[in-house]
């Protein structure tokens, strides 16, 4: 490996040891733009990566809250503030017990790649809390929402940094924070949170972005490999944001999903996915896919067993991070996958895309493929801006031609460095030379 990066990824392991998620996020992408900073040996004098892995700004706050039982619980907040040299930080929320310092720091290092790779001006951020949102009331849910908010305040705006959903903040937990972020400012900032709802300031199309964008660069990817979806059949992890219109645009496309779980169990249905009743159960009840069997007793539901045991054409993991091992991916290999496309962010393990690439399998990287979603949200921002709103299909094609672009980026870059379709090492790179330049151009800060 290079010495220079080679030094500071050694170091980064050292400086961040407790923090696993992102280590594997930094050595994917150091790994892969090797060829690139070969090319550039005055990276090293100005620090040029260490820079980039360190976060501009790490904030932890307290959030308390009352449940409805009286009892006063208190969870740790976070905003990642990783990168503004292309924007301001933009990156979602993620309500979920497993937040940690590690994994907001990997999403937030990821999501500077992802959104260079957008086009848009928009920098990397993340944030979130180790709050579950399940089984609390919606009273509970507010009041949580709420106190996040008083503290987040103080360290976001529409020009400085922009917060949207990610797991477990959807539409209604951004409806209390954008209320609150309102009530405390006492001017109404549209642009200060995406995923609003569409009756103040929300963009037709965010909803569905990121699973649309997930199709679209698959079907980019496919097409580009002299293959297509129509007749495929799917399977997709997670039953939320990103899986449900992942589904949705595949079986637009004819493909045929056949499985698809929450965190519990996952469910199999031979004769396709059934996407109303997946959504009333979990859009509108907020209940767990094994009621799926309550309308189609004929669909097999299996718990404690990995989804990635059912065979398929196309793999679709939109849960969270590392829930496809090394193990899934030698079975998928063995049961015939031709691509897997991530929408949930870096759901493969490092051996596991190893082995897929090793094994020829296309892979889309989360980096490029679920890029729509923030994209999309920067469309947002923009409607928000000009105080105007465009239409459904004006906002998808512009997230449908955003794919292409950064289909054709990640080519592109796989191409110059004869990486064939290595579309992974492609995303890395196309994203670090543009903000590789920035960074030049910027000065030391
Ligand atoms: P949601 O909260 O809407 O849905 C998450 C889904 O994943 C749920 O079905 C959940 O099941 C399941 N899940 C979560 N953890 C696990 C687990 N450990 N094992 C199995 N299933 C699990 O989140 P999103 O759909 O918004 O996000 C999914 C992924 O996509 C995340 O990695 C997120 O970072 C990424 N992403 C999201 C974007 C967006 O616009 N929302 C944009 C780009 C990426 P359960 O209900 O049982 O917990
Ligand atoms: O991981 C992601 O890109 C998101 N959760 C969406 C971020 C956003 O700002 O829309």
């Amino acid at each position: 490996m290079n010495s220079y990066l080679e030094k500071v990824l050694n170091e980064i392991r050292e400086k961040n040891i407790n923090e696993p998620e992102f280590i594997q996020a930094v050595e994917e992408v150091l790994t892969t733009i090797e060829p690139v900073v070969n090319k550039h040996n005055e990276y090293e004098k100005i620090a040029l990566i260490e820079r980039m892995t360190e976060p501009e700004r790490l904030i932890t706050f307290r959030v308390p809250y009352v449940k409805d039982d009286g009892q006063t619980v208190v969870h740790r907040g976070y905003r990642v503030q990783f990168s503004s040299l292309i924007g301001p930080y933009k990156g979602g929320l993620r309500f979920h017990p497993s937040v940690n310092q590690s994994i907001m720091k990997f999403l937030g290092f990821e999501q500077i790649f992802k959104n260079a790779l957008t086009g848009l001006p928009i920098g990397g951020g993340k944030g979130g809390s180790d709050f579950d949102p399940k089984g609390k009331s919606d009273n509970e849910i507010m009041r949580f929402c709420q106190s996040f908010m008083t503290e987040l305040q103080r360290h976001i705006g529409q020009d400085i940094d922009v917060p949207a959903g990610d797991i477990g903040v959807g539409e209604r937990e951004i409806g209390y924070l954008f209320g609150q972020y309102k009530r405390i400012k006492d001017t109404y900032e549209g642009g200060v949170l995406t995923g609003k709802g569409l009756s103040y300031g929300g963009s037709l199309a965010r909803k569905e972005a990121t699973g649309y964008g997930l199709i679209y660069f698959m079907r980019e990817m496919l097409n580009a490999n002299n293959n297509s979806l129509e007749g495929k059949t799917v399977v997709i992890s997670g039953a939320g944001n990103v899986a449900i219109y992942a589904c949705q645009k595949a079986q637009q496309y004819g493909a045929k999903v056949i499985a698809m779980c929450d965190s519990k169990g996952y469910i199999y249905d031979k004769n396709g996915i059934d996407l109303d009743c997946i959504k009333q159960i979990k859009e509108i009840d907020r209940e767990r896919i094994y009621k799926y069997k309550d309308k189609h007793p004929e669909a097999e539901y299996v718990e404690n067993s990995s989804i990635w045991n059912i065979k398929c054409d196309i793999a679709l993991p939109c849960a969270t991070q590392n829930e496809l091992n090394l193990n899934d991916a030698q079975i998928l290999v063995s049961n015939g996958v031709i691509a897997v496309g991530e929408g949930a962010n870096m759901p493969c393990t490092k051996d596991a895309t190893e082995y897929f690439l090793a094994n020829g399998i296309l892979v889309a990287p989360a980096k490029a493929a679920n890029a729509g979603g923030v994209a999309t949200s920067a469309i947002e921002m923009s409607q928000n801006s000009m105080r105007y709103y465009m239409t459904f299909d004006e906002v998808n094609q512009k997230l449908d031609n955003i794919m292409v672009n950064i289909f054709n980026s990640c080519k592109n870059a796989a191409e110059e460095y004869n990486l064939g379709n290595n579309y992974v090492a492609g995303a890395n790179i196309a994203a670090f030379r543009k903000l590789a330049k920035a960074m030049k151009a910027q000065g030391i800060v």
